[in-house]
């Protein structure tokens, strides 16, 4: 079973595995660490990673880069129209109203899904992993920026189940940074001692993220989150493509934003110069050569007025820091460390920025690229059964507060609760309590839009049905389970109908507060708990139900309540844990989910056998790629050998014109062989070699005709 950690950045991806000696991140076929987040496709294949970031300039329009802030967004989402002018390729309001993404493959117009390019991306990391592991890589954990919304992470998850990966959690990248961070740390604080407040900062491509952890020994727990969703190392890369179009303006007269092959390339440059600027504060040049015209372009730049420049996305540092601070009500000198992660962490300004906020030196303990992916691979390690880590509890936080609404379609009375407060901790379940005579309808949303980084506070309507009077009329008790698993999605994931037993009467109010009851324990501490616990759960049971994670979860998660009792926030004696007054009979209930933003089964299920047929076209493709390769390394071999004209032109047909590769290529070794032969006894008989010349020149004659021919007779 093989242990794996995925940072799905909105640039750069990276993937740590979990072998014997440690956590590592691996290499991909070209050497790098770092796979770039982009998917190009192509009238034969689809190209991904390093190779389809090669295709950027010269297949443009269907090379797919900066797609991640699309996944559960509508395009008429004001974040992706004001992406949409910026992007070389097209978006495509996909029949539903999400984000679809039109590009040519296989000389066919397509509209993938933002799911379906994730899908395609994790597909290709998935075979990194498999070719570094060399074993199929089915479990995973995969970050996600924390402020991902309900609608959000659903579509990540649904592209993890096309590339045909089991995601054993979606974790903030923030919490990844700080696992990585804390796991190996000898000398924490005991679970008695204050702990120690870590401040992580990440700012990639796109967003800039920060936490307030607190750490013990064998745990930690987010104390706050914070972000700006627009602040990103692309900001500081527009802002020196706007300054160098405009000077290109007026000193070149070229109108730069008109043509999109030379604005990929004015970007690529800025970004180059930019991280030079990160090791440099002198002036630096700016050339590229033919940019556009025929016209090479050259300028200059230092870092004193790119920080000028850049004035207003510097001001912007302070107030997630700000907000992260105030919301985890400790002072500057609570904090131990702030700790920076992320490639735009790496401009000086930003750590100014930062260091002068906290009145701290900032430190760079971690691997400022891949800390999210080991954070991820030390996740999966803790959740996968068949891999022995030091034990580590992660509490993370509920980002955006969640509130409940019910309605019933006679009764009246709306009410509704706020189920789940800002940075209320997660994973987590709460029963409620309801007391209802017919189903009803629970809306949850997201109770402050205002807050809300994404335009619809909805998160769905679950309708809970079979739900009838008692038999005497009265209301009858409804449980329903509401939680934040441990992707951070939310969900009323069970609901069941507390019957009266005849005979027995109990004292059973009618009330409109519902009785709210938090579980004993998280899924994620269940989890660990059965790992460790006296219980002797045999391992292998465990790992026979490796791929029922979830179920497997909730059922240890019920059994813990059974067995050690429900310290809720009110104690309900039809809960199982005291002593019941009367005697109950619990029958569940189905739930109806509407409008939640996921893609339904059917749709998900053609996307997966999808998938699997590019895969396979592409597998097709490298290896017909792969036989003309050795076609070609044969002919140049021979070539090599002999460097006879009427030879030379003979091969180089063949070249060109085989379609069957790997026929052709026995065929010409069978011919190739026996004039090597020759060539060996030309070297001592220089006549011999002559008649085979003139042989091969008859060969000549039947020309391109030839090629026509089977490989049996282009033998003979
Ligand atoms: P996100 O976290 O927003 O999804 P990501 O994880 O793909 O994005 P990172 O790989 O953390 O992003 O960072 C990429 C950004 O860091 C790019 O904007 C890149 O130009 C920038 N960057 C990398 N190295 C440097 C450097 N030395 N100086 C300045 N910027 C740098
Ligand atoms: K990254
Ligand atoms: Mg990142």
């Amino acid at each position: 079973m093989s242990v794996v950690g995925i940072d799905v950045g909105f640039q750069n991806c990276y993937i740590a595995v979990a072998r014997s000696g440690g956590i590592e991140t691996i290499a991909n076929e070209y050497s790098d660490r770092c796979t770039p987040a982009c998917v190009s496709l192509t009238s034969k294949n689809r190209m991904i990673g390093n190779a389809a970031k090669s295709q950027v300039i010269t297949n443009f329009k269907n090379t797919v880069h900066g797609f991640k802030k699309f996944h559960g967004r509508a395009f008429d989402d004001p974040l992706v129209q004001v992406e949409k002018p910026k992007l070389p390729y097209s978006l495509h309001k996909l029949p539903n109203g999400n984000t679809g993404i039109k590009v040519r493959y296989l000389d066919a117009d397509k509209v993938f899904t933002v799911e379906q390019i994730t899908g395609m991306l994790l597909t290709k990391l998935k075979e990194t992993s498999e070719s570094a592991l060399k074993k199929p890589v089915v479990d995973c954990v995969i970050s996600v920026p924390s402020f991902f919304t309900d609608a959000e992470r659903r579509s990540v998850f649904d592209a993890t189940q096309i590339a045909g990966l089991n995601c054993l959690r979606l974790i903030n990248d923030t919490t990844a940074v700080a696992l990585a961070y804390g796991i190996y740390k000898q000398d924490l604080p005991t679970p008695e001692e204050r702990p120690r407040n870590v401040v992580f900062v990440d700012m990639g491509h796109s967003s800039f993220q920060v936490s307030i952890t607190a750490f013990n020994k064998g745990k930690l727990k987010v104390l706050a989150t914070a972000f700006d969703l627009y602040l990103g190392g692309r900001n500081f890369d527009e802002a020196l493509v706007d300054y160098f179009c405009e000077e290109f303006k007026i000193k070149y007269k070229l109108n730069v934003r008109d043509n999109p092959r030379a604005l990929l390339r004015l970007h690529q440059e800025c970004e180059k110069l930019k991280k030079l600027m990160s090791a440099n504060s002198s002036d630096l040049p700016l050339n590229i050569e033919c940019f556009m015209n025929d016209i090479d372009v050259s300028s200059r730049m230092n870092r004193g007025h790119f920080e000028e420049m850049c004035a207003q996305y510097l001001m912007r540092v302070e107030m997630p820091l700000k907000s992260a601070l105030e919301q985890s009500k400790l002072s500057r000198d609570d904090i131990y460390a702030v700790e920076i992660v992320g490639g735009a962490t790496r401009i000086p300004a930003i750590k100014e920025r930062i260091a002068k906020f906290f009145c701290k030196d900032i430190s760079t303990t971690l691997n400022a690229d891949e800390a999210v992916a080991r954070g991820c691979a030390l996740q999966c390690a803790i959740l996968s059964p068949a891999f022995k880590v030091r034990e580590f509890s992660i509490t993370d936080v509920v980002p955006f507060p969640i509130t409940l609404r019910w309605k019933s379609p006679t009764e009246d009375g709306l009410g509704e609760c706020e189920v789940f407060s800002k940075n209320h901790a997660a994973p987590f379940s709460k029963v409620i309590t309801f007391h209802k005579k017919e189903p009803f309808d629970l809306e949850a949303f997201y109770s402050s839009p205002q807050d809300l980084p994404y335009p619809d506070h909805r998160i769905g309507c679950f309708s809970v049905q079979n739900v009838v009077a008692q038999p005497d009329g009265d209301s009858s008790k409804v449980k329903v389970k509401v939680r934040v698993n441990v992707h951070g999605i939310f969900s009323v994931s069970s609901a069941s109908l507390i019957e009266k037993q005849k005979g027995e009467g109990e004292d059973m109010q009618i009330d409109s507060e519902p009785m709210v009851q938090n579980e004993g324990r998280s899924e994620d501490q269940c989890f660990h708990h059965i790992k460790t616990s006296s219980l002797e759960i045999p391992r292998i049971m465990l790992i026979c139900l490796k791929n029922k994670t979830k179920q497997v979860i909730l059922a240890l998660s019920k059994l813990f309540q059974i067995q050690e009792g429900a310290p809720g926030e009110k104690q309900d004696p039809a809960a199982g844990g005291s002593k019941p007054k009367v005697k109950v009979k619990s029958i569940d209930l189905p739930i109806m989910a509407n409008n939640i933003r996921q893609l339904d089964s059917d749709v998900l299920n053609n996307f997966v056998d999808y998938e699997r047929q590019m895969i396979i076209q592409d597998k097709l493709v490298k290896e017909l790629n792969d036989a003309k390769n050795a076609v070609e390394e044969y002919v140049y071999d021979l070539r090599d050998k002999l460097l006879n004209g009427p030879l030379l032109y003979l091969l180089n047909i063949c070249f060109v014109f085989c379609p069957f590769y790997e026929e052709k290529l026995d065929a010409l070794k069978r011919l190739g062989q026996p004039i090597q032969d020759r060539h060996r006894e030309h070297e001592d008989r220089p006549r011999a070699f002559e008649e085979l010349g003139k042989k091969l020149q008859l060969y000549m004659k039947f020309d391109e005709r030839y090629l026509h021919l089977s490989p049996e007779e282009m033998s003979t």
